[in-house]
């Protein structure tokens, strides 16, 4: 058990029952030429966010956590592919276009793949959702109530959109969520700032929100070896 700073309040987790969910940290959106370029976003806001959660990351890799990734996108024949998700807005290229990185946003191109500093490594699961919550028309659920886990530890990008929505969604199936305010990132700064807000207001009306450090102080205070031992009384 570790015990979190966190905002509105403190969170007690039990490490063993809580998952590392990493949000579509993929090329897609973090570099030129991929979707969120495609709409008109700059993409470098998004970067803030890369070294704080490598750090992340690392520690729930050392803490023997559940780490799972995400990625958006859609299969190479577009039929999972909303046409309302396709023709919305006035992107520069649509779902499926050619671009740089291969075709926007599908499955298998380069630019959907997730960036070479957060690569998964053997053993975490990636999940390939077609919408912005990572429980829609996925297997994560099954996923996580078979690995028992109730808490969920939630990063990436972006706060507003697929962050959040992920996050309202495990909150409504049970899952305590705590979100690491920056390793999460928007084009908006105030849409991050307001999607934090939204998260821990109201007492903590879908989770809590904390920061990267906060979090690895909680998981060193659990995995460091005991007084005792860390003394070498030679017992
Ligand atoms: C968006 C996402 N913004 N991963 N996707 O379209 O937040």
């Amino acid at each position: 058990m570790i015990t979190v700073a966190a905002e509105p309040q403190p969170i007690v987790l039990n490490i063993d029952r809580t998952a590392l969910v990493i949000i579509d940290m993929q090329r897609d959106f973090l570099e030129p030429g991929g979707f969120g370029e495609t709409l008109g976003n700059n993409v470098s806001l998004l970067k803030a966010a890369v070294a704080p959660l490598k750090a992340m990351l690392a520690g729930a890799r050392d803490a023997g956590m559940l780490v799972i990734h995400t990625r958006e996108g859609h299969r190479p024949d577009l039929s999972d592919a909303p046409p309302a998700k396709i023709e919305r807005g006035s992107p520069s290229k649509r779902i499926g276009d050619p671009g740089p990185m291969g075709r926007i946003l599908i499955r298998g191109e380069p630019g959907h793949d997730i960036i070479e500093e957060l690569y998964p490594i053997d053993g975490e699961p990636v999940i390939d959702k077609p919408g912005k919550g990572a429980f829609y028309q996925t297997d994560l659920q099954l996923m996580l109530q078979n690995c028992g886990i109730e808490n969920l530890i939630v990063c990436g990008v972006t706060t507003e959109v697929c962050v959040n929505t992920t996050v309202r969604e495990a909150n409504d199936r049970g899952y305590r969520c705590v979100v690491l305010s920056d390793c999460c990132a928007s084009y908006f700064p105030e849409f991050h700032e307001m999607g934090l807000k939204m998260i821990k207001a109201q007492g903590g009306i879908f989770g809590w929100v904390t920061g990267s450090e906060q979090m690895l102080a909680g998981l060193a205070a659990a995995t460091a070896p005991s007084k005792k031992y860390a003394q070498g009384s030679g017992s």
